[in-house]
Parts: structure tokens; sequence; C-alpha cells
């Protein structure tokens, strides 16, 4: 068996774009410090200048979505990173909003086959969003280590099974497996006449 696993020091190809929502700027302004801060701190160059990251502005965290699976779709990023703060107000809004970004994002990544980080702070009380984006810890930081991390797994996966059609190559540890399964054959696919 195989263990994969994903490395924190390989970055110098690796490229994210991070969409960020405009609504709550107060604290994904934060977020978006924090997640700088700690890709650069593994080596990637956080400058919007530069080659391995991209910033895209959206309203409001009910966007994120759409535009996360669209930039995923452009098969540039190893991963994107999606920012957003949906903060409990007098209605039923927050519900609406936090469910659609929840499961569209997920989304988003499932049909890509690209990791959609989910950086949405979702919260009751601004006081609650604020301790998370840099007052007690800024959650922007781990969203960016997820990121870095899904990144280099999901190419560990992709080299390992393009390398051969029947070799995984992990870490240096390659593992022949066998070209068929013993337990499946074609025809178990073919309809019933
Ligand atoms: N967007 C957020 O990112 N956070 C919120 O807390 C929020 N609330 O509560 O309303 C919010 N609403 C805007 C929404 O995301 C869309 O931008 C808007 O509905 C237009 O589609």
């Amino acid at each position: 068996m195989t263990v994969f696993e994903g490395t924190f020091t390989q970055v110098d190809s690796l490229r994210f774009a991070i969409v960020i929502a405009r609504f709550n700027d107060l604290i994904t302004g934060k977020l978006i410090e924090g997640c700088q801060d700690c890709l650069k701190r593994h080596g990637v160059d956080p400058n919007p200048e530069g080659t391995q990251v991209d910033y895209i502005w959206i309203p409001g965290s009910f966007e994120i979505p759409l535009v996360a699976r669209q930039l995923a779709m452009t098969n540039r990023y190893d991963a994107v990173i999606c920012l957003g703060a949906v903060i409990k107000g007098h209605t039923p809004h927050f519900d609406y909003v936090a469910a659609e970004v929840s499961k569209g994002i997920a989304a988003a990544a499932f049909q890509t086959g690209v990791p959609v980080i989910f950086g949405v702070l979702t919260t009751d009380t601004m006081q609650q969003a604020l301790e998370r984006a840099g007052i007690k810890s800024n959650k922007g930081w781990e969203y960016a280590m997820n990121a870095l991390e899904m990144a280099s797994l999901m190419r560990q996966i992709k080299s390992g099974i393009n390398s051969s059609p029947n070799n995984y190559s992990i870490v240096g540890k390659t593992q022949t497996l066998p070209i068929t399964s013993t337990s499946f054959v074609e025809s178990d696919l073919s309809p019933e006449v």
C-alpha cells in the first residue's frame, strides 16, 4: 500500500487563485493578509504582479461558487482559495448565503478536480469573525496551508498516474499494480441481453 501526502516545500511552479468577497471586507481583507503571509513563508510569491497568485474580487460570498468554478476550469491553478465572511443578522439571509456558498464551493471542486478551499467564515457576530481574522488567530493562514497541501497532493496523484499507466510513484517509492483487477472484467459493463 502507498501513502499519498501533500508537502509544503516544492512550491516554485504552483499557481493559486484567491477569490475574495467585498462584503464584510473588514474581515476578508484580514483573511487575505493571513493567506499572503503563509504563502510567502512557504516560498510562494504572493505579489499580484508576479506569476504565482491571481486575486479576483467579487461582490459577496454568494457569488463565490460561480467564479471559483470558472477559475478552476481554466486549468491555470493548482488550487483556488475562496475567502468570505457570512455574519448572522436579524433575517434568514445568512442561512441562504451560507448554504449556497458551502454547497457551491464543494461542487466547484468536485466538478473540476481542482482543490477549492472553503475559506468562508460563518459566524454569529462580527466579534467572532474578527477573532478568526487576526485578533486571536487568522484563519486565512490555515486556508493557505490547506491550499498548499492539496495542490501538492493533487500534483503527486496526477504525476504518479501519468508517469506509467501501471505504476504509482509516490515520494520516491514505486509500486507496480496489476494491469487488470481480478475482481473486474470489461464484460461486467456489458448490458444484459
Ligand atoms: N455576503 C457575504 O459575503 N456575507 C454576508 O454576511 C452577506 N449577508 O449577510 O447578506 C452577504 N450578502 C451578499 C450576497 O453574498 C450577494 O453578494 C448578494 O446577495 C448579491 O447576489
